[in-house]
C-alpha cells in the first residue's frame, strides 16, 4: 500500500494563506459542452413531451417506457416493497418520523396575517405551500433512501398538496429502499425517468408527467445543469456541490473516531472534501494514520482515498478559537465541533451547513436519523444560505387594503412620485380616486 499524503498545513506557515486558498477552492471545470447538451435535451422535451423522454429513457437508461409506463404502478410498487428487508424499513421509519417532527417545529406561522397601520391600512401577508412540487432522485451509486425523506418530508410538512419524484432504472434496476422511502414519505406518483430529460418534463410538463411549480433533489451534473436551466420556470432548492466536512477536534479525541468521520464523507465522492483541524500535530498525526489503516476496509476505499489524497486537508492551529476562525472561513457544509465545550465554540463560528455538537455527534447521525435535513449548501455557500427544511417550499403573498380616508392620507405621496418617474398613468390612477374623495 502506498504511503496515505494528506495535505497538512500549520497556521504559523509563511505560505499559510496561500496553501489554505489552494485547499479550499473548488473549481467544477468547464461546463459549456455540458450546458448546450443539456439545453438541447430540455428543448426536445419541451417540444415532443413523452415522446422525447421515452427516447432519452431508451438511450441512457437501455430501457423502453410505455406511456402509461412511465410511472411505477400500485402493484408494482408493492411488490417492491415487500423486498425491503425488516431492519431496514423499521429504520426508514424512525427516521422518517424524526425528520418529520423536526420540520414539523420548523414549520413557521401559515395563512393570513395582517395589521393596520397608523393611516388605517390593512397590511399583511398570506403564507402558504407552493402546489406542486417534483423530487428528483439519482439512480445508481448516490441513490439515497434517506436523501428521500429528507427532500420529500419538508414538503408534505409545508403542506404541498401534489409530490411526485423521479429516479432512472437504468436496466431497470432501483432500489427498493427509495420506494419504500416514498411511500413513507408520502410521495404521490414516481417515475421512472432521470437526467435533464426528467427535470425538464417536471419543470414543463409533458402527457404524462405534471408540471411543478418548485424541482428539489439532488443529481449529477447533468441534472444540475438542467436544474440550473429550468430555474424561472420552476424554483429549485440549491446546486448542490460534492461533500464535505470539516471536524475540529483536541488531542481528547480517540483518533479512530475523527478518522472515521473524516472518512464518511470522503466515501461519497472523489470530488468530496475532509479536512482536519486540531491543534495538537501528534493528534494530527494519529488520525492520519487511523484513516490509513480504516481506508483499506471500506467498501469504496478507492472513492474515499482519492478523495483524501486529492482534496482532503489537516490544519495545525494554535488554539480552538484561531480553528474557529479557520472552520469559519472554509464555511463547510457539516462541521464537528468533537470538543470538551462545544457550545461556547459553536458561538465563534460565523457559517457551516450544519453543526455537529460534541464527541458523541458525528456527521451520518445528521444524515439519517437526528431530524434536521441532510441537504445542506455546499462549497462556501453556507455564507448566505440554508439548509433544505419547509421555507423552500413556502411562498408568501402580500395584502394591501386601502379605505377611502386611508387612501386619501398616503395617496398624494404615490402621485407625487409617480409624476418624479414620468409615469403618468401610474399617476393618472392615483389622481382619479383622489379627485373623488
Ligand atoms: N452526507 C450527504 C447525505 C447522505 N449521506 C446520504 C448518506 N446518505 C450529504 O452531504
Ligand atoms: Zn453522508
Amino acid at each position: 500500500m502506498t504511503e496515505l499524503s494528506i495535505t497538512t498545513l500549520h497556521t504559523s506557515d509563511a505560505d499559510f494563506e496561500r496553501r489554505f486558498m489552494d485547499l479550499i477552492t473548488w473549481n467544477a471545470g468547464d461546463m459549456a459542452d455540458i450546458e448546450r447538451r443539456v439545453a438541447q435535451i430540455i428543448a426536445d422535451v419541451r417540444q415532443h413531451g413523452d415522446r422525447a423522454v421515452i427516447d432519452y429513457t431508451q438511450r441512457f437508461d437501455r430501457i423502453t417506457l410505455t406511456p402509461e409506463g412511465m410511472a411505477f404502478s400500485e402493484a408494482e410498487l408493492e411488490d417492491a416493497l415487500a423486498t425491503v428487508p425488516h431492519d431496514v424499513y423499521q429504520a426508514l421509519e424512525l427516521a422518517a418520523q424524526r425528520i418529520y417532527q423536526f420540520h414539523s417545529w420548523q414549520l413557521p406561522q401559515m395563512g393570513i396575517q395582517e395589521f393596520m397601520d397608523a393611516s388605517g391600512t390593512l397590511l399583511g401577508q398570506r403564507v402558504q405551500a407552493v402546489k406542486k412540487a417534483g423530487l428528483y432522485v439519482p439512480g445508481g451509486l448516490a441513490s439515497y433512501p434517506s436523501s428521500v425523506l429528507m427532500n420529500a418530508i419538508p414538503a408534505k410538512v409545508a403542506g404541498v398538496e401534489t409530490l411526485i419524484m423521479v429516479v432512472p432504472t437504468p436496466d431497470n434496476q432501483v432500489n427498493p429502499a427509495i420506494l419504500a422511502a416514498a411511500r413513507l414519505a408520502g410521495v404521490d406518483k414516481i417515475f421512472r425517468i432521470g437526467g435533464a430529460q426528467a427535470v425538464a418534463a417536471m419543470a414543463y410538463g409533458t402527457q404524462q408527467v405534471p408540471a411543478v411549480d418548485m424541482i428539489v433533489g439532488p443529481g449529477n451534473i447533468y441534472v444540475a445543469t438542467a436544474k440550473r436551466q429550468v430555474y424561472g420556470q420552476v424554483g429549485i432548492d440549491m446546486i448542490a456541490g460534492p461533500s464535505e466536512i470539516l471536524v475540529i477536534a483536541d488531542n481528547q479525541n480517540d483518533p479512530k473516531w475523527i478518522a472515521a468521520d473524516l472518512l464518511s464523507q470522503a466515501e461519497h465522492d472523489r470530488d468530496a472534501q475532509s479536512i482536519l483541524v486540531t491543534d495538537d500535530a501528534t493528534f494530527a498525526e494519529q488520525v492520519r494514520l487511523a484513516i490509513a489503516e480504516q481506508l483499506s476496509h471500506l467498501s469504496r476505499s478507492q472513492i474515499a482515498r482519492q478523495s483524501i489524497m486529492e482534496r482532503g486537508g489537516i490544519i495545525v492551529v494554535k488554539d480552538l478559537d484561531e480553528g474557529a476562525k479557520i472552520a469559519s472561513r472554509v464555511a463547510p457544509e457539516h462541521l464537528e465541533l468533537a470538543v470538551a465545550d462545544p457550545r461556547t465554540l459553536m458561538h465563534k463560528i460565523d457559517h457551516a451547513g450544519a453543526i455537529f455538537m460534541g464527541r458523541h455527534t458525528p456527521e451520518p447521525i445528521g444524515d439519517y436519523v437526528a431530524g434536521p435535513n441532510h441537504v445542506l449548501p455546499t462549497n462556501g455557500t453556507a455564507r448566505f444560505s440554508s439548509p433544505l427544511g419547509v421555507h423552500n417550499f413556502i411562498k408568501r403573498s402580500s395584502l394591501i387594503g386601502c379605505t377611502a380616508r386611508s387612501f386619501a392620507s398616503i395617496g398624494p405621496a404615490a402621485s407625487a412620485l409617480a409624476g418624479s418617474e414620468g409615469l403618468t398613468a401610474h399617476k393618472l390612477s392615483v389622481d382619479l380616486r383622489l379627485a373623488k374623495e
